[in-house]
């Protein structure tokens, strides 16, 4: 039921100075932050990340876009935690999302729509792994777990 998955805070999110806001979304929600850096990221990661995207009108842009500052890398956990921040989130295009959303709220484009969240657990464990090294990733408790979960839940 727990479970880990990752969050790119993209450079329209870090250029718009609303990384505090959106952590604080998560951070309210109860998801605990195992993990979080500020990257660079450049083309040869992005090739990864994105290569099922490769070949499409939009490829190119994106991973431009994805170069033009850095980006903040955050892995959250939780029980649901893909599905959760996926809904956070809301639907990839900012203009179509639901207000509410963090796209709906903070976003009017497709490419620029302030975040990646992984999209399944499989997918999760990959992504983590690529940007994340074992000792990047901190195991703790929150002291508000009791009121965050059943005790069935924890
Ligand atoms: P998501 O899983 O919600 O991040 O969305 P996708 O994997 O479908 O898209 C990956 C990235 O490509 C997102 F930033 C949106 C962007 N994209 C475009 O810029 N144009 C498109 O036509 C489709 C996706």
């Amino acid at each position: 039921m727990k479970e880990r998955t990752l969050v790119i805070l993209k450079p329209d999110a870090v250029n718009r100075t609303i990384v505090g806001e959106i952590i604080h979304r998560f951070e309210a929600k109860g998801l605990k932050i195992t993990g979080m850096k500020m990257t660079h990221l450049d083309e040869d990661i992005l090739g990864e990340h994105y290569s099922h995207h490769k070949g499409k009108p939009f490829y190119k842009g994106l991973v431009k876009f994805m170069m033009h500052c850095p980006s903040l890398l955050v892995v959250l956990e939780g029980n649901h935690a893909v599905d959760v921040v996926r809904k956070l989130a809301g639907e990839t295009h900012g203009a179509k999302a639901a207000p509410g959303t963090i796209r709906g709220d903070y976003s009017l484009s497709n490419q620029c729509n302030a975040l990646h969240a992984s999209d399944s657990i499989e997918s999760a464990k990959i992504e983590i792994k690529r940007f994340f090294r074992d000792n990047e990733l901190f195991d703790y408790s929150r002291i508000d777990t009791e009121m965050i979960y059943a005790e069935d839940e924890r």
